[in-house]
């Protein structure tokens, strides 16, 4: 595996370059052209620069996350060949700059979900969280403006104010598309770019939905080990991948995470590797990496990711705003680099003990 961490480009993070290549063992980044709309062709110059830089730091872009797929995709509007034209045109000049793996997702509406952003833990600490009881009293369009306040000045990815604004519109456009309708439109897409994907050795990895259950009665897919393996074999080619995200599919506590990912063998393109802890079922708050500070035995997440052979970009994912640092919420440099080396630490002993 690569340990890499999320980097959202000098124009928009509070984390650098120079930070992040001084976290032992960290030698690349994931990353994206921010400031892109879904559906729009990527310049070759943009995506060129963008890695330039990476590499100029000493550090790698071990991949994209994510080029994001436009709505016409997936409610499977007339139009939406015109973007999936665009999509592989993005992925050729991806593929042409030597990028080959690419995060993606499939949510309607909204990305991840998350009804605080700075929930207070006993140790002083804030994280992320999310109660069901809160989005059950929610009018969705009203989502963005209850979070806005937190995100410290920054643009969430997915949370992009643009688009919040059109939420009832967006709505609208997926009266009809129900969990049958959506696979069979990201199906569809898949056949559609894998050739491309082929031809330049692209790994498409798909971030599953997260929580991994509908909110505000969308239809939501990439939620469990069935419907994860029906998609891979519903498109049966290993360029048709997986972002293996265990804070995402773990929201689910009937989702077991390592034997998802052995079930996944092969398929497992990107990792993010994180950590909840649940006070109830469906109220849940994003702990520190370690496992005693949560739910998941962290330990057996990434034995069973050794076990695969997984050899593709992993990172910790969210981490908890600690030390005074002001950053985007779960996007912060100290707790993302203390998740970083207990993972690596993690990775050495699974290693040194199968030797
Ligand atoms: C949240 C992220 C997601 C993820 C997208 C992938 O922090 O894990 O926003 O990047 O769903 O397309």
């Amino acid at each position: 595996m690569q340990m890499t961490l999320r980097w959202y480009g000098s124009k928009y993070d509070t984390v650098t370059l120079k930070q992040i290549r001084q976290i032992p063992g960290v030698t690349g980044v994931i990353s994206t052209l921010y400031g892109t709309i879904p559906g729009q062709v990527w310049e070759m110059d943009d995506i060129l620069a963008l890695k330039k830089e990476i590499e100029d730091a000493g550090l790698s872009l071990a991949g994209i996350e994510s080029v994001n797929i436009h709505d016409a995709i997936k409610v499977g509007s007339p139009d939406r060949d015109m973007y999936i034209d665009n999509y592989i045109t993005t992925l050729e000049r991806l593929g042409q700059a030597g990028i080959h793996m690419v995060c993606y997702n499939f949510m309607p509406v909204f990305d991840w979900t998350r009804t605080e952003l700075a929930r207070m833990r006993p140790d002083g600490s804030t994280v992320l969280a999310y109660t069901q009881k809160a989005v059950d009293a929610l009018d969705p369009e009203k989502m963005f403006d209850s979070i806005a306040g937190e995100m410290n000045g920054t643009v969430m990815p997915g949370w992009e104010p643009e688009r919040m604004a059109r939420v009832k519109e967006l709505f609208a456009l997926y009266k009809d598309v129900d969990d049958e309708k959506l696979f069979a439109n990201l199906k569809y897409f898949l056949e559609r770019i894998m050739p491309t994907c082929d031809k330049y050795d692209i790994n498409m990895a798909i971030h599953p939905d997260d929580p991994a259950w509908s909110v505000f009665g969308l239809p939501r897919i990439i939620i469990n080990k069935e419907n994860i393996l029906r998609l891979m074999q519903m498109v049966d080619n290993p360029h048709n991948g997986v972002t293996f995200c265990s804070g995402s599919y773990g929201t689910n506590l009937d989702n077991d995470l390592p034997d998802m990912i052995r079930s996944l063998k092969g398929r497992i393109h990107f990792a993010h590797v994180r950590n909840l802890k649940f006070n109830t079922p469906t109220d849940f708050e994003e702990a520190a990496h370690l496992s005693s500070d949560g739910t998941f035995d962290m330990y057996e997440i990434m034995l069973a990711l050794y076990d695969i052979g997984f050899t593709g970009p992993i990172r910790p994912d969210h981490g908890r705003m600690i030390w005074d640092e002001v950053a985007m919420p779960g996007y912060g440099l100290y707790d993302r680099a203390l998740g970083a080396t207990y993972l690596n630490g993690l990775w050495e002993a699974i290693e040194k003990q199968h030797r």
